[in-house]
């Protein structure tokens, strides 16, 4: 190949939770980013963003150097969701914020249709070998809590003899405080979630999903598509579902978006190529049968955002978040993956770290979990190590 040649790398990014993130924009430039990955926060979920509050966080952006890439997330009001009283003011709603952020110049757009609870973890600060602190998920830590703290009726008919068996003994030995932290970890909002619970309002945002199976979720994900992407089409937004994480069932949930099958038939449902995926290797990686590679493949077309990180699971149905490079997930081949389809689509793809450890001086710090500095610089200079090998590699040939 040519030395002249374009070649398309992924666009390095960070996510920014506005002016009262410790992270600063300056920090994120200097991390080698060009743009950030960020959202009106400060909008309550269901509300319309509008053309004056997207500017006004936009100019914040730029006046740091920094271009504002994707947003992450404009949030999918629970009534959309299990389509009860007033889903269609949300809808339009919904429309109308997609619009006015074209308005503004931003194309792309991620959400997720997870019932109830963003992403979940049950321990934010396990510690590594090394000294440094990773967020995990662990089995026996949810069936305590699950069965043992939230009571939820029936929950026990979701585990099996052995894990119903962990979580006992997890519960009883658990102390006090530990367990007043595992329930804040669960339901008081990780960074970017918008929700936060108490015991009594979780198990009723819970009732809210009675007699809605994944078949159900999954038809009202859709008629949520048919609405918003001819808005998106019309517009030139590019609208990117983030998958559950994790990607399988919790507190009796349905989940709609956790394999490639599922995902396809999103797509297959509502074809415009702006109803698109952000593909996030964290989330999607914690399945044994999903092959990452073969996913970003299938998708090529679909793919508007990119999340990249590793996490490490065991045969108990825990997982933690490893090292970017290590882990179960085959961030050579992903990588290698999405560099030939950007060649093939002529794009450069967004890409951020997704989480990264806390370490070093981010131990003595107050930061958002998951959301540290160090960790993600690190992160995204060894993820930016790898991409630089394999267009050098791509160039010899
Ligand atoms: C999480 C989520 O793993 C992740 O990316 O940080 O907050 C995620 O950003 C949202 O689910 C996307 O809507
Ligand atoms: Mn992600």
């Amino acid at each position: 190949m040519s030395e002249n040649k374009t070649i398309y790398r992924m666009e390095q990014t960070m996510r920014w939770f506005g002016p009262k993130d410790p992270v600063s924009l300056s920090d994120i430039r200097q991390a080698g980013c060009a743009g950030v990955v960020t959202a009106l926060h400060h909008i309550p979920n269901g509300e319309i963003w509008t053309v004056a509050e997207i500017n006004k966080h936009k100019e914040l952006i730029e006046q740091a150097g920094l271009k504002w890439d994707v947003v992450e997330s404009v949030p999918v009001h629970e009534a959309i969701k299990t389509r009860s009283a007033g889903f269609e003011i949300y809808i339009d709603n919904y429309k109308v914020s997609l619009r006015n952020l074209a308005v503004c110049g931003i194309s792309v757009v991620t959400y997720n249709f997870m019932p109830v609870l963003d992403w979940t973890r049950t321990n934010l600060a396990f510690e590594l070998e090394n000294g440094a602190k990773a967020l995990k998920f662990e089995k026996a830590a949810l069936v305590a809590f699950d069965v043992h703290m939230l009571q939820r009726p029936n929950a026990a008919a979701d585990y099996s003899a052995e894990e119903l068996a962990a979580g006992r003994l997890r519960f009883d030995r658990m102390p006090a405080e530990e367990r007043a932290v595992l329930q804040k970890n669960i339901i008081a909002g990780l960074p970017g979630s918008e929700e936060s619970f108490s015991l009594e309002q979780f198990q009723q945002a819970l009732d809210k999903y009675e007699g809605i199976d994944a078949e159900q979720l999954s038809a009202n994900l859709i008629s949520f598509l048919s609405q918003i992407i001819p808005v998106a089409d019309e517009a030139g937004v590019k609208l990117a579902i983030h998958p559950d994480d994790p990607p399988y069932p919790i507190f009796g949930l349905p989940r709609v978006v956790s394999t490639a099958n599922l995902v396809q038939k999103l797509f297959s449902a509502v074809p415009s190529l702006n109803n698109g995926l952000c593909f996030c290797t964290g989330s999607f990686g914690v399945r044994e049968d999903n092959d990452l590679v073969a996913m970003v493949r299938q998708f090529a077309d679909r793919i508007h955002f990119i999340h990249l990180r590793s996490t490490r699971r065991n045969a108990q149905g825990d997982f933690y978040e490893d090292n970017h490079l290590e882990g179960d997930v085959d961030m050579h081949g992903v990588v290698k993956q999405i560099l030939e389809i950007q060649q093939e689509r002529k794009v450069s793809i967004p890409m951020r770290p997704d989480h990264g450890h806390q370490m070093l001086d981010d131990l003595r710090k107050k930061t958002n979990p998951g959301y540290s500095a160090i960790g993600r610089l690190k992160g995204l200079a060894e993820l930016r190590g790898l991409e630089f090998g394999l267009i050098n590699e791509y160039l010899k040939k």
